[in-house]
């Protein structure tokens, strides 16, 4: 649906409702602050703000009762999808968390936007595979929960937020490492491919990219990437809420994602997990604005029409 005129539009989901602190929330205007807009648009992309979504209270108090935690995470999710489902149809969507249970959100707004042409595809960059319910949860955190929310698992304040349900057939994980055996239990049963941090290393992240590509496109109208930052390794990534060693290279994940630059089926990118009170230097923040620049920077056919534009200093990938 997007040709190279897409506009990027910048939706900061400034919630951190289903983390166990508030750091995340302040995750869009960091990265705001860190130059994102500028990065993307000195290479040559359309890139423009369009909100930051705050919610009533970026944390419920410690010890506010599951329901209640389920409900804000679900009335924030629904406008979050309301908004996205709205915006004009040129738009690319760079939703930036806050905290990953915002993906319920993001994805089923996503899905509406796309539904009269056909099912949305989504690839889900993460060290966890969030597929846990209200149920099965150990430590309680919503974040723990949307992707199963999304395959139309969980409690009714996620599943219930308007959108259609993913199909398993069109989702897959990539990166994963860190899971309880109830997560792994609802994905094989309901046939979503895990790309396990073992395959990546036996095969190599672009190999593995590769099949996520075809799980997510074919069939689909549309796909989408969902990057929780604890995916990569925290050598590379510390500023994340739940860091999990043995994960992907940040540079690795960065080359990888440039592929992304030439599906004009890409509808959104999500990037989630980001703790600015653990970015002191702003390390992190240059590598988000790396990975957003590797997805969503010009296609190589306008790349190299502008380099004969303008010179290739200013254009160089
Ligand atoms: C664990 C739990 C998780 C994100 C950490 C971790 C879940 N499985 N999700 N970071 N995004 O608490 O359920
Ligand atoms: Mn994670
Ligand atoms: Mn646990
Ligand atoms: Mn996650």
């Amino acid at each position: 649906p997007h040709g190279p005129r897409a506009t990027v539009r910048v939706v900061g989901a400034a919630a951190a409702l289903g983390a166990p602190s508030a750091g995340p929330a302040a995750g869009p205007d960091a990265l705001l602050a860190a130059g994102l807009l500028h990065h993307l648009s000195i290479r040559g992309t359309a890139a423009a703000l369009d909100t930051v979504l705050h919610p009533p209270q970026p944390q419920l108090p410690a010890g506010a009762p599951a329901a209640e935690r389920l409900a804000a995470v679900g009335a924030y999710a629904r406008r979050l999808a309301d908004h996205l489902a709205a915006l004009p149809d040129d738009s690319l969507p760079l939703v930036l968390g806050g905290d990953h249970a915002v993906a319920v959100g993001t994805w089923r707004g996503m899905a509406r936007r796309l539904e009269a042409r056909g099912p949305l595809g989504l690839i889900w960059i993460d060290a966890h595979l969030d597929s846990h319910t209200d149920t099965s949860t150990h430590s309680g955190n919503i974040h723990g929960m949307p992707l199963a929310a999304l395959l139309g698992e969980g409690a009714e304040a996620l599943t219930g937020v308007p959108g259609p349900r993913l199909d398993p057939a069109h989702v897959c994980v990539v990166g994963a490492r860190a899971w309880e055996a109830e997560e792994v239990e609802r994905l094989t049963r309901l046939g979503v491919r895990i790309f396990g941090m073992a395959e990546v290393r036996r095969r190599g992240l672009d190999a593995v990219f590769c099949d996520a590509l075809t799980v997510a496109r074919s069939g689909t109208a549309g796909f989408g990437v969902s990057v929780d930052l604890d995916a990569v390794d925290p050598g590379d990534i510390p500023a994340v809420l739940c860091p999990a060693p043995g994960g992907l290279s940040a540079q690795g994940l960065a080359d990888t994602l440039h592929v992304l630059r030439s599906c004009g089926d890409l509808v959104a990118l999500e990037i989630v997990e980001y703790l600015p009170e653990r970015d002191p230097q702003g390390a992190v923040a240059a590598w988000v604005n790396t990975f957003a620049e590797a997805a969503l920077g010009p296609n190589t056919y306008l790349l190299r029409a502008r380099e004969r534009e303008f010179g290739a200093h200013n254009y160089a990938p």
